[in-house]
């Protein structure tokens, strides 16, 4: 099977959910940067300067012995179904892998809408109005239901609710996002203790110096 991993120069939980559950299954993938030119042109046509389809206009898209494949759960789970990180037969546990990804999701909505069409003063001004209110009343939601006994989020290993929860942490505190403070998930021990566990895990760490930039802040968690 040939996979193609198709998103932008920068490990968003998005695309790295997919990545890296591939990378722990050991599963080769090629891995396709988009610019954001050529990304202007797919939002505008479905198709990247190749024609390769991007289904909805969006990335992440996964191609897949040449079908495109898109949405960031859609493809987390396809990845996790074949590196053995999300259940094919356990659909309890499926559903609250699958959970988690979508409040990823939301959250991540929340943040990208704050702002949108606005200039940068703006944005900036909305996003740290929404760090001191919704923000936080929806990563307190995100501690609460983090009730296992361990690392994780869920059972006894790293999987993928944790992977797109410390890249989405990871992101909300890198100050790369205006207005956002770096210490936003200080208050919450449970969110902070699984971005800790995950950043250390001797897997990620090989997978981080293997391809992020060496000054990559990943965002702070302590
Ligand atoms: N629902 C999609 C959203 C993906 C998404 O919004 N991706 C951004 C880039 S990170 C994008 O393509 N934005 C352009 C658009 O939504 O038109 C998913 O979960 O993958």
């Amino acid at each position: 099977m040939k996979l193609t991993f198709i998103y932008f120069d920068f490990p968003f939980w998005r695309a790295e959910v997919g990545r890296i559950a591939l990378f722990m299954g050991g599963i080769d993938f090629e891995s396709k940067v988009v610019g954001s030119e050529e990304f202007t042109r797919a939002w505008d046509t479905g198709r990247l300067d190749d024609r390769t389809v991007i289904p909805f206009h969006q990335l992440p898209c996964l191609l897949v012995d040449g079908v495109s494949i898109a949405q960031t759960g859609g493809i987390s789970r396809f990845c996790g179904k074949l590196s053995g990180l999300y259940p094919r037969n356990d659909h309890v546990l499926a559903a609250q892998i699958d959970q988690f990804l979508d409040f990823a999701t939301d959250i991540t909505e929340l943040v990208f809408a704050t702002g949108r069409g606005d200039d940068d003063e703006i944005k900036k001004v909305k996003r740290e109005a929404l760090s001191k209110d919704e923000l936080p009343r929806k990563l307190r939601m995100l501690e609460n239901c983090i009730v296992g006994g361990t690392d994780w989020i869920l059972g006894r290993d790293l999987g993928l609710a944790d992977l797109a929860i410390w890249r989405l942490m990871g992101w909300l505190t890198s100050e790369r996002v205006d207005g956002i403070p770096r210490d936003i998930i200080s208050a919450f021990p449970r969110i902070s203790r699984v971005c800790r566990a995950v950043d250390g895990h001797p897997r990620i760490q090989e997978w981080v110096s293997k391809t992020y930039p060496k000054d990559y802040v990943r965002g702070h968690y302590d």
